[in-house]
């Protein structure tokens, strides 16, 4: 199958639009006329070239065959967690948030030989909740006390970027970083849906820096090969750990949670979301380049500027396709493929240019093929862009807001509308 993407200018006014919304690095292409023409490789024809056209062809052959591929070209093969994983309830109480919540913190403590590493999760689940609560689970960028001002939030002491504005002080958080990330977590509309919320900060999995992978758990692990797990994997790898604990907590629904994740870590929630099928469903915020746009279309970010800004996030062999992206056997829909049957939201943002609202919508649509094969809807009848900020909803959804690049109240909206429509249903 041929697809004839590269040309296409019926969405000039959106580009119009977003022109005038966000400033973007000036160098790289923000112009749809000069996307270059590219072919897919198709998810439905194996790489022996016959055509996959049952369930069980997808589910025996085709869908491993692609998720080696993304483990050996993209973000490398992650390694088993140790068998010794404990997990500590370091502190509950049943009537956080004024009473709305119950909260929970729990330290997921790993370790080989003298080293260990500890892994802080932040659960608020619903204070009148009957039964096992479905929860999103995400990863935050700058602490779980960021999250929201509650004081009773232990106060990361993990490695973190310098941020005045985030109340970063020589890497560590300050009683001033409370609640500093919270117009981004929805918290209690969250709750007053009925939903739980479930929250790691990323670098107590991997510090997000170019450290030769000494810290995080890579410590605990012999230095990565060429084809295994670049930062990315790892936080992935992370997600997968907390799902293992939620199957041992009861006031957790494990078989309905949602991984959700912005900007690096929305392409870390596709991973996991790919990877470990557990996860009912995944959630790709603002993803970009490496996540859900597609590589070969090289819209705003491309894979040797992320490869060149972040060389910690891939695996090494995806340098190979720097400046090369047709050279890679997989693009980006067939990272939302290996998602299905199960639902997949990609939201993007009118300003954010640099992570090619577009080529995040095409994922979606060119992934729908293999979620109408495993019996699902796709992506419905829709064939172009939904208008700003209207959302479609099928087993795919999709929307582009107004605004830049963010998690607003208006994401999460969808996200629970969303939840409502596949979780509610399938308990
Ligand atoms: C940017 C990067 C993007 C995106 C973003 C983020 O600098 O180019 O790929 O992931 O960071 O994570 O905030």
């Amino acid at each position: 199958m041929r697809f004839a993407v590269g040309r296409c200018l019926p969405y000039l006014l959106f580009l119009l639009n977003a022109s005038l919304v966000c400033a973007q690095p000036a160098e790289f292409n923000y112009d749809e006329a000069k996307v270059p023409s590219f072919e897919l490789p198709d998810p439905l024809v194996a790489s022996d070239g016959k055509s996959v056209s049952t369930a069980e062809q997808w589910k025996q052959t085709r869908r491993p065959e692609i998720l080696a591929l993304f483990q050996k070209e993209v973000y490398g093969r992650s390694p088993e967690p140790p068998a010794n994983v404990v997990a500590k309830v370091l502190e509950t109480s049943d009537h956080a948030l004024d009473g709305k919540a119950i909260r929970k913190q729990v330290r997921l403590k790993l370790s080989r030989g003298e080293r260990q590493v500890a892994i802080d999760i932040l659960i608020y689940l619903p204070a009148k909740a009957q039964g096992p609560v479905p929860t999103f689970l995400t990863l935050n960028f700058f602490g779980n006390h960021t999250v929201h001002k509650d004081p009773a939030i232990i106060l990361s002491k993990s490695w973190m970027r310098a941020s005045k504005e985030k109340g970063v002080v020589n890497n560590r958080a300050t009683e001033a970083s409370r609640g500093t990330s919270a117009s981004r977590w929805a918290v209690d509309m969250i709750l007053q849906r009925g939903y739980g919320l479930a929250t790691i900060y990323y670098g107590d999995i991997d510090p997000d820096y170019d450290d030769g992978f000494e810290n995080g758990v890579h410590a605990l692990y012999p230095k990565p090969a060429k084809d295994e797990w670049g930062s990315i994997a790892t936080w992935a790898w992370g997600l997968s750990l907390a799902l293992d604990y939620f199957e041992t907590d009861e006031q957790i629904d494990h078989k309905r949670v949602a991984v959700m994740g912005h900007s690096r870590l929305g392409k870390t929630s596709l991973w996991a979301g790919a990877q470990d099928e557990r996860f009912a469903m995944t959630i790709s915020n603002n993803s970009g380049c490496g996540g859900a746009a597609l590589s070969r279309r090289a819209f705003g970010e491309t894979v040797k500027r992320i490869n060149t800004s972040f060389p910690h996030w891939f695996c090494d062999n995806f340098l190979k396709y720097n400046g090369n992206e047709n050279a890679c056997p997989v693009d980006q829909h067939m990272l939302v493929a290996l998602i299905a049957p199960r639902p997949v939201y990609i939201a993007s943002a009118e300003g954010d240019r640099w992570a090619d609202p577009r080529g995040e919508f095409l994922t979606g649509y060119y992934a729908a093929p293999v979620y109408r094969l495993l019996g699902t809807d796709g992506l419905g009848d829709v064939k172009e862009m939904p208008k700003l900020n209207e959302p479609v909803m099928h087993a795919i959804g999709y929307h582009i807001r107004r605004g830049k690049h963010d998690v607003t109240d208006f994401d999460w909206q969808a996200y629970l509308d969303f939840a409502d429509q596949h979780l509610r249903d399938s308990k």
